[in-house]
C-alpha cells in the first residue's frame, strides 16, 4: 500500500432542504468519522469535510410549493443539520454552504476553465416551460399519460408504474405539477460535459486502478454505467435558485447542482485552510494526498464518474483513491423516506434518547449496510444495546471500577506483567487498524467489542471477589490486567464510540492527549499506585416502553401523517444586557470544580435534586433545580463548575450552599460546565 502523505476525506453534502435521518447516517457520516477518528489517532494529516448543499432544483420547486423561499428552507435545516452531526459526535474539521461567496466563485472558476479550453459542447433544445409559473420544468415535475402502460400519474423521468424510463416529450397530455397548467416547448441553450471523451480515460482508471481495491458494489455500478456507453450531460439548467453561470449570453441560467455540489469539497477545503492557516492546494492537488468520498449508493455515480472526470478535465487535481460507498438502510421492513415520514430523523433521535449518541453509533455501525442493505429495527436497536453494549462493554467497566475502589483504594495494584494480554490487544488492534482501512466497519467494531468480552473473561475466570479472601497478590495481578484492558478500550473504542471513550480516560483518570493508537497493547498504560477516577455509569439499559413508543410513533405517522414534528430553533446570539463589571467584581466569584457525590430527589419537589459536591476542601450539600433534565444516578461522578462562596439558603428546609453552572441550549434542555479533562476536586476555576 501507497505510503500517503496526507488524507482529504469528505463526506455527501446533505441537501439542507429537510431533516436527514438515520439511514443517511450508517451510509456515509458514522463511516467517515469512525475513518477519521482512526486516522487522527494515528497522528496523520487529515481534513474532514462536509457541509450542506443549497442549491439544485428540489429545494426550488419545494420553495415554490410551500410558498416560501429556498432560502428560508435552507436556513432551517443547515442548523438543524449541523447541529445533530455535533450532537452524535461527527466531527467535521468544516461544515460550509454552497451559498458562501467564496463557493460561487470557486465554482464558477471550474465552469470557465472547461469554458475557455473549449471543453463543453453547447446544445439548444426545446424544453417544457410552465408559462403561469414562468420557469422550465424539471423533468420531476412534469405529469401525464405514460405511453407503455397508459398510467395517467407518470412523471417526466419516469413511470412509477411500469418502471420505463421516460423523457418529458414521451408524456400524453403533459401538466406542470406547479400549476396544472399545459406546459409549452421553448429552446433553451445548455453547456454539456462530454462524458463520452472521456470513457477511455475512466476506463483506465477504474478498471485498471481499482477493479480490486473498491468495494464490489462501487466498482460494480461505476463499470456498468461505463459499459452501458455515457452520454453528454448537462451542466447548466435554466432558473435563480443556484449559481450564475458566469458568461455574458446566460441571463436566468444557473450551474447544475451536481456540478456545483462536489466542487463544495474544495470550496470548504479553502475556508479551512483559510481559518487554520493551511495550504488547501496540498490537500487537493498533491499526488501524495488520498482524497476520499464517503456516499450513499444514489450517489455513487456522482463521485466515480462526473466528478473524477470533472477533476481530471481540470488537469491539476488529484481523483479519488476510493469512494466506499454504503447500501441502503431499511426501517422496520420498508425503504427509509423522510417524505413518506417512515424514518429515524437524526434530531428526533437525540430529543428522543438524549445523551445516547454512542448507542445509535454502536448499532448503526454494527449493522451497517457495508456489502448489501440492512434493516434497522427498533426491537434489534434495543438487543444490541443491552445485550452488547450494557452487558459487556458496560459491566466490565463498572466492575473493575468498583473491584479496584473496594479492594485497592481506587489506584492500580502492584502486579507483575504476567500475562499475555500485551499479544492479544496488539493483535486486536492490528485486526481492528486493517478492517478500517480497508472499509469493514463492522468487522472492526466486533473486533474492538472482542476486547471487552476477553475481560469480562478474565473476570469470571478468575473471580477475584472470591480470590481476594485468599490471594490479594493474584486478585492484584487481574485487577491490574482488567484496568489496562479497559485503558486500552479507551483508545480503540475512540473511532466508534467517542463519548465513551471520553467517560473511559475520565474514570481512568488519564490523559487522553498522551496516548495514540499506537500504545493500544501496552499493558503499562496505567503505572501502579496510579490513582483512578471516579466511576460513572456508561449506559443504561433501554426499556420495552422506550422502543415500543418509538414503533407506535411510527406506525401513528403512516396511518395519520401526523409524527410529531421536532424542529430545533436556530440557535439566535442572544445577548442579554447587563451592567459592565469590574476585574475586581468578578474576582469576588469563588468559582470551583465540584465533583457530585450524591443526588437525590428533593421530596413533594418535582424541580429539585439535593446534591452532595466534593469541593476538595470539604462536601458541600447543595439543592439544584434539575430534576427534570437529570435523573440522579445520572449525575455520580460528574465533574461540574460550583460558585462557592454564594451565600447559603434554605431551600425546602434543606441549607443550599453553593450554586452549580448550567447552560441552556435553545431547546431549553440543560447542560452542565464541566471541565473537558478530569480535574481535582476544588480545583478554582479563573
Ligand atoms: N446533496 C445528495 C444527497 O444529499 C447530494 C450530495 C451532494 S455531494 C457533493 O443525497
Ligand atoms: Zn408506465
Amino acid at each position: 500500500m501507497k505510503n500517503w502523505k496526507r488524507y482529504t476525506i469528505t463526506a455527501a453534502l446533505p441537501y439542507a432542504n429537510g431533516p436527514k435521518h438515520i439511514g443517511h447516517l450508517a451510509g456515509a457520516y458514522l463511516p467517515a468519522d469512525i475513518y477519521v477518528r482512526y486516522l487522527r489517532a494515528q497522528k496523520r494529516d487529515v481534513v474532514f469535510v462536509c457541509g450542506s448543499d443549497e442549491h439544485g432544483t428540489a429545494i426550488t420547486f419545494q420553495a415554490l410549493q410551500e410558498n416560501t423561499t429556498p432560502r428560508e428552507i435552507i436556513d432551517k435545516y443547515h442548523v438543524l443539520i449541523q447541529k445533530s452531526f455535533e450532537q452524535l459526535g461527527i466531527e467535521f474539521d468544516i461544515y460550509h454552504r454552497t451559498s458562501e461567496p467564496l463557493h460561487h466563485e470557486t465554482a464558477q472558476e471550474f465552469f470557465l476553465d472547461f469554458y475557455h479550453k473549449g471543453l463543453f459542447k453547447e446544445v439548444t433544445s426545446e424544453q417544457y416551460f410552465d408559462e403561469e409559473k414562468k420557469v422550465f420544468l424539471a423533468d420531476r415535475y412534469i405529469m401525464g399519460t405514460c405511453p407503455n402502460c397508459s398510467h395517467d400519474r407518470a412523471y417526466g423521468d419516469q413511470c412509477e408504474k411500469c418502471g420505463k424510463s421516460l423523457s418529458p416529450t414521451d408524456l400524453i397530455n403533459p401538466k406542470s405539477t406547479l400549476s396544472g397548467a399545459v406546459p409549452v416547448l421553448k429552446p433553451t441553450k445548455h453547456w454539456y460535459l462530454p462524458l463520452n471523451e472521456y470513457e477511455p480515460w475512466l476506463k483506465t482508471w477504474l478498471v485498471r486502478d481499482h477493479a480490486k481495491d473498491w468495494k464490489s458494489n462501487v466498482y460494480g455500478q461505476s463499470k456498468s454505467w461505463i459499459d452501458a456507453g455515457l452520454q453528454p450531460r448537462a451542466m447548466t439548467r435554466d432558473g435563480e435558485w443556484g449559481i450564475k453561470v458566469p458568461l455574458k449570453d446566460a441571463e436566468g441560467k444557473v450551474l447544475y447542482v451536481w456540478f456545483d455540489a462536489p466542487i463544495g469539497y474544495i470550496s470548504a477545503t479553502k475556508q479551512w485552510a483559510k481559518n487554520t492557516g493551511n495550504n488547501w492546494e496540498l490537500y487537493w492537488k498533491d499526488s501524495d494526498t488520498r482524497l476520499i468520498h464517503f456516499v450513499g449508493k444514489d450517489n455513487i455515480v456522482f463521485h466515480c464518474i462526473i466528478f473524477p472526470v470533472m477533476l481530471h478535465m481540470h488537469g491539476d487535481y488529484i481523483v479519488p483513491d476510493n469512494v466506499p460507498a454504503n447500501e441502503f438502510l431499511n426501517l422496520e421492513g420498508d425503504k427509509m423516506s423522510t417524505s413518506r415520514r417512515w424514518s429515524v430523523e437524526m434530531h428526533e433521535y437525540l430529543h428522543d434518547f438524549p445523551g445516547k449518541a454512542d448507542e445509535l453509533r454502536y448499532v448503526l455501525c454494527s449493522i451497517a449496510p457495508e456489502t448489501k442493505d440492512s434493516e434497522f429495527t427498533w426491537k434489534d436497536y434495543q438487543t444490541r444495546v443491552n445485550s452488547e453494549l450494557v452487558a459487556i462493554l458496560g459491566n466490565l467497566v463498572n466492575r473493575v471500577m468498583v473491584l479496584s475502589d473496594k479492594y485497592f483504594d481506587n489506584q492500580v495494584p502492584q502486579a507483575g506483567e504476567c500475562s499475555d494480554l500485551k499479544a492479544f490487544i496488539t493483535t486486536q488492534r492490528d485486526k481492528i487498524s486493517e478492517a478500517i482501512e480497508n472499509f469493514r466497519f463492522r468487522e472492526a467494531l466486533a473486533e474492538m467489542i472482542n476486547v471487552a468480552r476477553h475481560g469480562n473473561q478474565l473476570l469470571s475466570d478468575k473471580e477475584p471477589w472470591k480470590l481476594i479472601k485468599t490471594d490479594r497478590e493474584a486478585t492484584a495481578i487481574v485487577l491490574y490486567d482488567c484496568i489496562q484492558i479497559i485503558a486500552n478500550l479507551g483508545i480503540l473504542c475512540e473511532p466508534f464510540l467517542p463519548f465513551t471513550s471520553k467517560k473511559l480516560f475520565a474514570m481512568l483518570n488519564l490523559d487522553e492527549r498522551n496516548v495514540s493508537w499506537k500504545d493500544a497493547g501496552r499493558q503499562d498504560l496505567l503505572k501502579p499506585g496510579h490513582v483512578l477516577g471516579k466511576a460513572q455509569l456508561l449506559y443504561q439499559k433501554i426499556e420495552d416502553e422506550q422502543v415500543e413508543a418509538q414503533i407506535e410513533k411510527l406506525k401513528k405517522t403512516v396511518a395519520g401523517g401526523n409524527k410529531p414534528e421536532v424542529i430545533t430553533k436556530p440557535v439566535e446570539e442572544k445577548k442579554e444586557d447587563k451592567a459592565e463589571i469590574t476585574y475586581d467584581d468578578f474576582s469576588k466569584l469563588d468559582l470551583r470544580v465540584g465533583t457530585i457525590l450524591t443526588a437525590e430527589k428533593v421530596e413533594k419537589a418535582d424541580k429539585l435534586l439535593k446534591l452532595s459536591v466534593d469541593l476538595g476542601f470539604e462536601t458541600r450539600t447543595i439543592v439544584s433545580g434539575i430534576a427534570e433534565h437529570f435523573k440522579p444516578e445520572e449525575l455520580i461522578g460528574l465533574q461540574v463548575s460550583v460558585v462557592a462562596n454564594l451565600a447559603p439558603r434554605k431551600i425546602r428546609g434543606i441549607e443550599s450552599k453553593g450554586m452549580i453552572l448550567l447552560a441552556e441550549n435553545e431547546n431549553g434542555k440543560l447542560v452542565f460546565v464541566s471541565p473537558n479533562q478530569n480535574t481535582a476536586s476544588g480545583s478554582v476555576i479563573r
